[in-house]
C-alpha cells in the first residue's frame, strides 16, 4: 500500500460513516456506529497499525491523517448523539408486561348474589320479570283501589299519558316486585316459591331512598301455608343475611294485597346516622290476600301463602361491616368509595 491509497481509505471511512449516521435515528444505533468506526475493532484502528508498512518517509503524513479521520468521526458521532432523542423506544420482550387493575363486583349485585344463595339453600327459585309493566300487574290485581296514593304521578314513573289497554291500562316502570306476583301465579306452577329479584322505580330520593333501587321478593304458595312459615323464614333470612346479634321487629301495617300485613324493622348498630332511634324499616310482608289469589288464577279456598318485598340496597347498607349511613352514595359512581367494598 502506497501513501495514496492509504489516503483514500481514510476518505472512504469518513464517507461511510457519514452514510450511516444519517441513516441512524435512534442513540442506540449511533452508539453502534460509534463502535463500529472508532471502537478497536474498526477499518481505521486497523489502518492506523498498519501504518508500518508505508514507507518511512510517507508515515508522518499517513499518521497526521489518520488522526485527523479518526477526530473528525468523534465529533460527527458527538453530534449525531446531541441530536438523536433520548426516549426512543426499545422493545424488550423480557421485561414483564403491565398489570391491569382489577375490578369487582358493585355492592347491589353482590347483595342480590348473597340473598339468591340465601333462598335457594331453601328451596326458593329465581325468577325476574319486567321492569316496564303493565298498570293491572303492579296495582289492580294487587287490589289497589283507583284512587290509592302509589298510583300518583308524584310515587310512580308512568310511560304512557293514557290507558293503552282497557284491562291492563298504562305502563310503568315497575314501582315495586310486587307486580310479579301475579305474573307467577299465571304461570301455573304449584307450589310457589319465587324470589323476584327486579329494579324498582319511584320519585323518592333522600338518605334512605333512590329513584331506582332493587327489591327482592318472595311469594310462597301451596296448601296450608301460615304466618308461621312466613316467621321462620324471615327469622332464618335474618339470620343469615345480618347474622345472630341482630334483632328483628314487625310492625302491624296495610299493605292493600296482604292480609294481615307487616313492615318489618332491623336494629342498627350503636353511632347509625341513618333510621329512627336505632331501627331501619328493610321491607313488607304478610300473607297473600284472596282477592290477589283470584286474580292469579288461584282458588282461595284450596291455597294460601305469604308474601314479602325488601329493599336490596337498604338491607345491604345495615349489613355487618357495611355500614353506609346515606343509601345515594350506592349511585354515584365514586370509584374511590366503590373500591371499599
Ligand atoms: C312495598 O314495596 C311492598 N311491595 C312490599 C311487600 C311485598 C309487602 C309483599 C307485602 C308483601 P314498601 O313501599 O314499604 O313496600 O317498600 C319495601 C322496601 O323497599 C322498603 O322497606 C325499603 O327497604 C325498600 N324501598 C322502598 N322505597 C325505596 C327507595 N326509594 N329507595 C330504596 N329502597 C326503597
Amino acid at each position: 500500500m502506497n501513501l495514496a491509497e492509504y489516503l483514500n481509505k481514510l476518505l472512504a471511512i469518513e464517507q461511510e460513516c457519514t452514510n450511516f449516521l444519517t441513516a441512524a435515528n435512534e442513540k442506540t444505533e449511533v452508539s453502534d456506529i460509534k463502535n463500529k468506526f472508532l471502537g478497536r475493532k474498526s477499518e481505521l484502528t486497523a489502518l492506523l497499525r498498519s501504518i508500518v508498512e508505508l514507507r518511512p518517509e510517507e508515515r508522518g503524513e499517513a499518521g497526521k491523517a489518520a488522526n485527523e479521520t479518526r477526530t473528525k468521526i468523534e465529533s460527527l458521532v458527538n453530534q449525531k448523539l446531541n441530536a438523536t432523542p433520548e426516549n426512543a423506544e426499545v422493545l424488550d420482550v423480557s421485561l414483564p408486561g403491565d398489570k391491569f387493575s382489577e375490578g369487582h363486583l358493585h355492592l347491589t349485585t353482590q347483595a342480590i348474589k348473597e340473598i339468591t344463595k340465601i333462598f335457594e339453600k331453601i328451596g326458593f327459585y329465581k325468577v325476574r320479570y319486567p321492569e316496564v309493566d303493565w298498570d293491572w300487574y303492579a296495582f289492580t290485581s294487587l287490589n289497589f283501589p283507583l284512587n290509592h296514593p302509589a298510583r300518583d304521578d308524584w310515587e310512580t314513573f308512568f310511560i304512557d299519558k293514557t290507558e293503552q289497554d282497557p284491562k291492563l291500562g298504562k305502563r310503568v316502570l315497575t314501582p315495586h316486585t310486587s307486580s310479579g306476583q301475579v305474573r307467577e301465579m299465571q304461570t301455573g306452577r304449584m307450589p310457589i316459591r319465587m324470589i323476584n329479584i327486579s329494579k324498582t322505580y319511584r320519585r323518592q330520593i333522600d338518605i334512605s331512598h333512590t329513584p331506582m333501587f332493587h327489591q327482592f321478593e318472595g311469594l310462597l304458595i301451596d296448601k296450608g301455608i301460615t304466618i308461621a312459615h312466613l316467621k321462620g323464614v324471615l327469622d332464618y333470612f335474618v339470620k343469615e343475611f345480618f347474622g345472630p346479634d341482630r334483632k328483628v321487629r314487625i310492625r302491624p301495617y296495610n299493605f292493600r294485597f296482604t292480609e294481615p300485613s307487616f313492615e318489618v324493622d332491623v336494629s342498627l348498630p350503636d353511632g347509625s346516622k341513618i333510621g329512627k332511634n336505632g331501627w331501619l324499616e328493610i321491607g313488607g310482608a304478610g300473607m297473600v290476600h284472596p282477592k290477589v289469589l283470584e286474580a292469579g288464577g288461584i282458588d282461595p279456598k284450596v291455597y294460601s301463602g305469604f308474601a314479602f318485598g325488601w329493599g336490596v340496597e337498604r338491607n345491604k347498607i345495615v349489613q355487618k361491616g357495611i355500614q353506609i349511613d346515606d343509601i345515594r352514595i350506592l349511585y354515584q359512581n365514586d370509584i374511590r368509595f366503590l373500591k371499599q367494598f
